[in-house]
């Protein structure tokens, strides 16, 4: 796809349901008794995979759009499916469902796409084969296929190396089908959407600042569930507004959770003109109306415990920074080699191609600013949402052209991502 420089970006837009969310309402709605209804859900392939995978196990979906209705039996009611279960390009379907089918007395085979296949999956195998289920896959079960007998779990106190809500999602899942109490502690406290949404569904969960602990045998009750916009695909509009000459841009309740607002915190502290409007609402997810400006920006330094707050915005970050006074240093995020791509080298090759000065270090990047962008060279996303997404928001300030090869990756997760762009773009 061709894409131009903008002369501003003005507007408002309401963004697309929260993916993590949407996919914990198909989920936790399939394990419930009872009709759960889903509204703003994100109709994107990924969470369209986690869908499909349900529906094989025998749950009654409908979803029309954003709408879905999940007519959920309870765990005990999924069924043994007859044929893979596909979970497409999606890391959260894929370890968040291995806790389910960890616990369930049934065999089933799970596999995705080529991304999925090179994803390191051993951090959540070993945890639950430590709680009794027995799965393999290629090297031990570190990659797909996998193929999952689950049942006879018992709850254990899981200390997680890294931050990662899919591998606390995960253990915390099979914990609710095991004997006794799991425990899952982390290093930083990751997103907390399951904490969040196990307790709308009915589950008792105690917290505490970096850990989490469920009892099993609870059963989960449906529930209605609202998705606010998700702001890690709020975060694309955000610094367009901020870099782009020009621009005002509105968007509409986007999700405000603490464990996901780093990059709200990165734009305050870099100088942007960000003004956060939250909601009064008394739902589990709070959310609000996010304002943006263009403005000077300055260099700034991220690391250690905002990063699994801001983790799949560094790519946006990274462009951010190119038009920050000053070098921006992002460490302590080696988890970034492990994503849809190495997004440590997709997002370094790609702005390298059109003109940005940046560095790949071992846990993160140097983005040196402030850089006018030359483009007039073809980028691709390789096959990863975030960095397709990246790319697009580059193209508004390209001196000439860019070329942006594979953007169909980004339906993953925003699939009206470019008739957003083209409505709040003013061209020459
Ligand atoms: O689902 P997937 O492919 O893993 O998606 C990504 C993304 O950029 O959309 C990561 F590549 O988001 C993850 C996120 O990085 C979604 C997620 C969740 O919903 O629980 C948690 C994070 O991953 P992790 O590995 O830190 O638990």
């Amino acid at each position: 796809m061709k894409r131009e420089k903008v002369l501003s970006l003005n507007g408002e837009i309401h963004i697309p349901g929260d993916k993590s969310i949407s996919h914990r309402s198909v989920m936790f709605g399939a394990l419930a008794k009872g009709k759960t209804t889903v509204k703003n859900f994100l109709p994107g392939a990924d969470c369209l995979s986690t869908i499909a995978c349900f529906r094989k196990m025998g749950v009654s979906i409908e979803q029309n759009g954003s709408d879905v209705t999940i007519h959920g039996k309870g765990i005990n009611a999924l069924c043994e499916p007859d044929s893979l279960l596909d979970v497409g390009n999606s890391g959260t379907t894929i370890r968040l469902m291995l806790g389910i089918l960890a616990g369930r007395p049934f065999h089933s085979a799970v596999a995705g796409d080529e991304s999925i296949a090179k994803r390191p999956m051993k951090r959540v195998t070993e945890p639950l084969k430590q709680m009794g289920a027995v799965i393999d896959g290629r090297a031990g079960g570190e990659f797909t296929p996998l193929s999952v007998r689950g049942g006879n779990l018992n709850g254990i106190e899981y200390v997680s190396p890294v931050a990662s809500a899919q591998i606390k999602s995960a253990v915390l899942l099979a914990g609710l089908q095991a004997e006794g109490t799991t425990t899952v502690t982390e290093p930083h406290k990751s997103r907390d959407h399951t904490e969040r949404m196990l307790n709308a569904f009915g589950v008792e969960l105690s917290e505490t600042k970096t850990s989490a602990s469920v009892t099993g045998g609870q059963e989960l009750r449906a529930a209605d569930i609202f998705v606010p916009g998700d702001i890690s695909s709020a975060a694309f509009f955000l610094t367009a507004g901020a870099i782009v000459p020009e621009s005002r841009i509105v968007l509409k309740n986007v999700g405000l959770n603490p464990t996901r607002t780093g990059i709200i915190d990165v734009l305050q502290q870099m100088g942007a003109a960000l003004e956060v409007i939250p909601s009064e609402t008394g739902s589990a997810e709070p959310y609000g109306d996010l304002i943006i400006e263009s403005s000077a920006l300055k260099a700034a330094e991220i690391g250690g415990e905002i990063i699994p707050r801001l983790i799949d915005e560094i790519p946006i970050i990274a462009l951010l920074a190119t038009q920050a006074e000053g070098t921006t240093i992002i460490k302590d995020a080696a988890e970034l080699k492990v994503k849809e791509t190495n997004r440590i080298d997709t997002v370094v090759s790609e702005l390298r191609k059109i003109g940005a000065d940046i560095e790949p270090t071992e846990d993160g990047m140097k983005i040196h600013g402030k850089k006018t962008l030359a483009g007039g060279a073809a980028v691709s996303s390789h096959g990863d949402h975030r960095i397709g997404m990246m790319l697009g928001i580059a193209s508004c300030l390209t001196q000439e052209p860019i070329e942006i090869l594979q953007t169909e990756a980004i339906d993953v997760s925003y699939p009206t991502f470019f008739e957003h762009l083209n409505q709040l773009a003013k061209k020459a």
